[in-house]
């Protein structure tokens, strides 16, 4: 075994948590592809999540995103979560598909509209009570198009006193992780669009607002994992959305794009104590599945993260510490350099069949007969929140 026990502790702890998106019929604004199986309700939702987490072990909670996830019974879809071996988990708001959004939502001029945003953001507080939701995740989508359309600064103020609004009707156990990202659906300027603008508006709000980094919201060759160690540091990283992109919020799936940057990315977590019992930090998927099946796009994704905090685990820190101390460029940057091109996946597999979980999750799924299943009893499966 590669893998030493601390590092099996550690890995333990992990917990990934699933979008309910994800397992709906997804696109691009060319075309969305239905696939048969694909859940109807979000109660499917959750049933298909649950398998992801019967196979891997690596994701106990599901994220919901409101409305395209309402229900009547909060209490009574939590209970089904839980008899299915999950929780229902991050409450994810939304205020970009209304008409009367198109000019901005909690940044919007007009007090009316403004006031609707906030209000929808309370509906998804008292959710929250009722699941036992954490986090309520807000990424905003105003921006605008053209210089002069909007004051960008005007905007920035309503924004600072809608979030305040918000943050103050939260319980003591809640949390607002405010996201960024550089541009779409506008594409002049974006309300949120970097972490500095959510860092600045957190630290206003207090301690239980925090920034969620989504992997795919950044300009290209960017570097991330600067920021996750920045935001770290600052106390206030408080979740991932993890997916992968070639070009611009693809949400592809994480670890596919480039390997590499989700280890420096995960690097840094462990070296900001992110893993840590008691961290704030949250890890979250983002993604859609166009083209691949749903469920084993999961499965691959909670294993690709997986995979690579095992890697930034084998880094030796005191060694690393050493070499970086002395002076040693190449030494150094060896040592992280060996973790990335370990290969844990033997050792990873073994691990998991101690726990009782198959060894190769993809291939327990396949031979599960859980698709054919899902194939016969559901017709007309739903589309993912986009467009729907
Ligand atoms: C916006 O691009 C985003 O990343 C936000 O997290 C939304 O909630 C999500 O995508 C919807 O897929
Ligand atoms: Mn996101
Ligand atoms: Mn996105």
């Amino acid at each position: 075994m590669t893998i030493d026990p601390t590092v099996l502790r550690t890995l333990e702890r992990q917990a990934i948590e699933l979008p309910s998106w994800a397992f709906g019929n997804a696109g691009t604004r060319f075309k969305v592809f239905s696939t048969p199986g694909t859940p109807r309700t979000v109660q499917e939702k959750l049933e298909d999540a649950a398998e992801v987490h019967r196979l891997t072990g690596l994701a106990p909670s599901v994220a919901l995103h409101i409305p395209w996830d309402l229900v009547d019974d909060w209490g009574k879809l939590a209970a089904y979560a839980e008899d299915l071996g999950v929780r229902l988990g991050t409450i994810n708001s939304n205020t970009f598909q209304d008409d009367d959004y198109k000019l901005g939502s909690l940044t919007h001029t007009d007090p009316r509209i403004r006031q609707k945003a906030v209000d929808h953001h309370f509906a998804c507080i008292d959710v929250m009570h009722e699941t036992g939701s954490q986090d309520l995740k807000i990424w905003l989508p105003d921006g605008t198009n053209y210089p002069g359309q909007g004051d960008i600064r005007g905007r920035q103020d309503r924004l600072a006193e809608s979030l305040r609004t918000i943050y103050d009707r939260l319980g003591p156990e809640q949390r607002l992780v405010l996201e960024y990202k550089i541009f779409e659906p506008y594409f002049y300027t974006m309300d949120v669009p970097d972490w500095g603008t959510s860092y600045a508006h957190v630290t206003a709000l207090g301690e239980r607002a925090m920034v969620c980094l989504d992997t795919g919201h950044h300009a290209p060759s960017t570097n991330i994992e600067f920021i996750v160690a920045q935001l770290i540091r600052l106390g206030r990283l408080g979740s991932f959305d993890f997916n992968s992109r070639f070009y611009a919020d693809d949400d592809l799936i994480v670890g596919a794009a480039d390997p590499f940057q989700l280890f420096r990315i995960l690097f840094e977590v462990v070296r900001g104590g992110g893993l840590e019992e008691g961290s704030p930090v949250a890890f979250m998927l983002d993604q859609c599945h166009n083209v691949e099946d749903k469920i084993p796009g999961q499965i691959r994704s909670v294993l690709n993260v997986q995979e690579m905090t095992a890697r930034a685990l084998l880094v030796d820190q005191e060694a690393l510490r050493a070499a970086q101390d002395a002076g040693d460029v190449l030494g150094a940057n060896g040592l992280v350099m060996d973790a990335f091109y370990t290969d844990v996946r033997p050792d990873l597999a073994a691990w998991r069949e101690e726990r009782g979980l198959p060894a190769d999750p993809l291939a327990a799924y396949r031979a599960s007969g859980y698709a054919e299943r899902t194939v016969a009893e559901r017709v007309g499966g739903q589309q993912a929140g986009w467009g729907a």
